[in-house]
Formats: structure tokens, C-alpha cells, sequence
């Protein structure tokens, strides 16, 4: 796994190096391509390029710049543009994306599945932390703050050419303490933005070239889960009601074709599902089973066994939640939504497909102000990452 933009998710090739002028003297003026790719204007300042040759056997730490004689030392994405962090070049690292429509949790479980990483790894004897000020400042502001100390729901995340749009920059994290240094860039999306994709658009290509995009399915989108629950889960969130899911994946497989992202289809929010028992319906009694996977979390347990034991075991119980989320996704008259993606996964327009079912929150917010009573207890929120990084021969 070599290291790839944490912008545009391009692959750095080992042949090849690209500088921006930093001198100070160069001014940046706007850059059509990295703007195609971002999304929203980009300027950039002079640009150098160096391949590997018969004459040059390494690649440069600088180049000269032709234009003011400065030196250009800061070095960009060949592909976009975009300033790439230090001593990024010689990283693993692990590219993933968060897909679905509005309201559907992605920013939330977000910050829930970072906190279990940090968790989790540190009961493997590793440490996960902010690669940079901004993650730390962005996660921290955005994320980890409005859930997990004033208890508060999250607001919508703005359309990334907006502004206050403060996904542009992805959040970057290392995990150090294995036999290489890891990162993980976590892109989150603008349900808004997801929405209106139509065709096959330059800035969200990204997500073809992510090794993991994770796609949220909110149940309570569903018409069928809503009525029925009506009355168990208050209706906090009905403001900002997105798109149901069957329509919108559909809209980020289209970015698809390569064969690269592996696609994890997750159904969110699933204590909600869990509350079905409670009420007289046809699909309560599958989702009371208390041997069903999708009604256990083995994660921090499995920190307590040896790496490859672990690891077998995780494929083992993936793979059963794997059938019975699929199985699900028939009794909820949503079968489509699994065709379509297997479909996508056939014409080799993603790596694989599999199916999760995850809860962040742990439960259903009674107030916009008050987001848990319980505190936040997250449910397999790590299955779909740990699934990705396994495929990429990481076993964290
Ligand atoms: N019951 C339950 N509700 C959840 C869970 N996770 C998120 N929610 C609810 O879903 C709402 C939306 O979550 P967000 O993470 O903001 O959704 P998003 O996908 O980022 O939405 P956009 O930014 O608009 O695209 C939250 O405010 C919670 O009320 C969960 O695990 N369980
Ligand atoms: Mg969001
Ligand atoms: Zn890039
Ligand atoms: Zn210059």
C-alpha cells in the first residue's frame, strides 16, 4: 500500500515528485485542475516537476524556481494540486470515504468510530493520533466536542463548495506502534451534496479511488420503519429528512469504475431496529433473536487474543453479519439497494461489496439538545474499517 493524496486519494507514484514555489515572491493564481478536483476554487503558486531518469536516480528534496529563483520546497499532489503533509511520501496509507444522504450519520459516526479506533488500538499496544493541527482542530470542533461533551446532536454538514465547509480538508490519522507507520484519511461528505450528484463528476472521484467507502443506510428513512416506530423514537431529526438510501447510492457507485473501493453497506443507526421487538411487527422476531450476530459486538474483545487469532475471527463473524444484513435488507423490501451494489461489484466497478450494520449513538435522541441519556455506547461502529484495512493486509 504505498501512500496516496489525502485530497483526491491519487496514489503518489514512486517515479515522480511535484513542488510549489514557496518562496514567498510567487503569488498563487487559480489552478484549473486542482479547482475540478476539489470542488471549489483552489489557487496554487508555481509548480516544478521532476521524473525519475538515465540522470536523475533520486528524486530532489527541492527544486529551483524558474520563475522568481526561489526554491520550492513544499511538495503537492501530482494529480491535484494540494499541499501534501510531511514526510508523506514514504506513508501506508489507508484512504476512506463516508457516504449517504442527509441526516444518514456519517459525521457522527465519524467521531464515534474515531474514539473506538483510539480505543481499540491502544488495547493492541498502538497509539492512533492527529496527524495534523487541523485534524486536531477540526475533529475536535466539529466531532468529538458537540458529541461528546455538551451531548448535543450534530449540525448537517455544509455542501463543500459553501462556506464554512470544513470537510474540505480530510482528517488525518496515525497509527504508530505497528511494524510501519499507518495513516488513515477519513473523507466526510455533505449529505446535500450527495444528493444532487448527477454523472460522473471530477470532484467526487475520489471515491472511486478510496480503498473504502462507507455507505450509511438509515433505516428510519424508510417509510415502513418510521411508521412503525412511530411513537418509540421521537422524531428530533425530521427537519433535515434526506433522500432514501435506495435512491442515493446509486449516485455514488456512478463515480465508480475502477475497481479499487471496496464498499461497505451499513445499515446506521441500528438500535433503532433494535427497538422493533417492542412493537407488533413481522420483522421483530428476527431482529429479538439473541444469537443473531447483528445482536452481538465482540470488538473489544477480540483486542485480548493474538493478532491472527483475531483477525480469523473477525472474517468468521463478518461474514455471518454479511448474510443476515443482507437477508435484512429483504425483509425491509429494500433488496434493491444489495443488487445494485453486487451488480457494481460484478461489472468490477468495486473490489467487493459487504454488508454491516452499525449504531454510533447507541440510542435515539430524545432532544436536539440532549443526544444520549445513557452516554454514547457504540455498536460494531470499527467492522466496516477493520474490514478495509484487512483487505489492504492490516491487521490492527
Ligand atoms: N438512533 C441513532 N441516531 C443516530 C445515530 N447516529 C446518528 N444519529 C442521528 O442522526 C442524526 C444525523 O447524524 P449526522 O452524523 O449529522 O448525519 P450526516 O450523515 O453527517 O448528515 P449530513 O451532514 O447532513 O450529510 C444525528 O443528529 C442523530 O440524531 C445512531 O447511531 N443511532
Ligand atoms: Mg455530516
Ligand atoms: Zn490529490
Ligand atoms: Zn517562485
Amino acid at each position: 500500500m504505498n501512500s496516496a493524496c489525502p485530497y483526491c486519494f491519487t496514489r503518489l507514484g514512486r517515479e515522480e515528485v511535484v513542488y510549489r514555489c514557496t518562496s514567498g515572491r510567487c503569488q498563487p493564481a487559480p489552478d484549473p485542475q486542482a479547482t475540478a478536483l476539489a470542488g471549489y476554487e483552489v489557487a496554487t503558486t508555481r509548480m516544478y516537476r521532476q521524473v525519475l531518469s538515465e540522470t536523475v536516480k533520486t528524486l530532489p528534496a527541492d527544486l529551483p524556481c524558474g520563475l522568481c529563483g526561489g526554491t520550492c520546497t513544499q511538495e503537492v499532489c501530482p494529480a491535484c494540486h494540494r499541499d501534501l503533509p510531511e514526510q508523506w511520501r514514504n506513508r501506508r496509507v489507508f484512504t476512506m470515504a463516508m457516504a449517504g444522504a442527509r441526516g444518514s450519520g456519517k459525521s457522527v459516526y465519524i467521531a464515534v468510530a474515531v474514539e473506538t479506533l483510539i480505543r481499540y488500538a491502544q488495547a493492541r499496544g498502538r497509539t492512533v493520533g492527529p496527524e495534523t493541527t487541523g485534524t486536531q482542530e477540526v475533529y475536535s470542533s466539529r466531532y468529538y466536542k458537540p458529541l461528546y461533551q455538551e451531548n448535543k446532536v450534530v449540525e448537517g454538514t455544509p455542501p463543500i463548495a459553501a462556506g464554512g465547509a470544513y470537510q474540505r480538508d480530510p482528517l488525518i490519522w496515525s497509527v504508530v506502534g505497528g511494524p510501519e507507520r499507518l495513516s488513515i484519511v477519513m473523507r466526510d461528505l455533505s449529505g446535500e451534496d450527495v444528493e444532487k450528484l448527477a454523472g460522473v463528476r471530477p470532484d467526487f472521484s475520489f471515491i472511486d479511488r478510496a480503498d473504502l467507502v462507507v455507505f450509511l443506510f438509515d433505516p428510519l428513512m424508510l417509510e415502513s420503519v418510521r411508521q412503525v416506530l412511530a411513537g418509540v423514537i421521537p422524531d428530533v431529526d425530521a427537519h433535515r429528512l434526506g433522500a432514501r438510501p435506495g435512491e442515493v447510492l446509486p449516485r455514488i457507485l456512478a463515480q465508480t469504475g475502477s475497481g479499487t473501493a471496496r464498499l461497505a453497506l451499513v445499515i446506521s443507526k441500528f438500535d433503532s431496529l433494535h427497538q422493533l421487538p417492542r412493537v407488533s411487527d413481522s420483522r421483530a422476531a428476527i431482529l429479538a433473536n439473541p444469537a443473531a450476530h447483528f445482536n452481538q459486538d465482540a470488538t473489544m474483545r477480540r483486542t485480548a487474543l493474538a493478532p491472527d487469532l483475531a483477525a480469523a475471527q473477525f472474517e468468521a463473524d463478518s461474514r455471518f453479519l454479511d448474510a443476515e444484513v443482507r437477508a435484512l435488507f429483504d425483509r425491509i423490501n429494500e433488496e434493491s439497494v444489495t443488487l445494485v451494489a453486487d451488480q457494481a461489484a460484478r461489472d468490477g466497478r468495486i473490489a467487493a461489496v459487504r454488508h454491516f450494520a452499525v449504531s454510533a449513538v447507541g440510542e435515539s435522541p430524545l432532544h436536539a439538545n440532549q443526544l444520549t441519556q445513557r452516554g454514547i455506547s457504540p455498536f460494531r461502529v470499527l467492522d466496516p474499517i477493520l474490514w478495509g484495512l484487512s483487505a489492504k493486509g492490516v491487521e490492527l
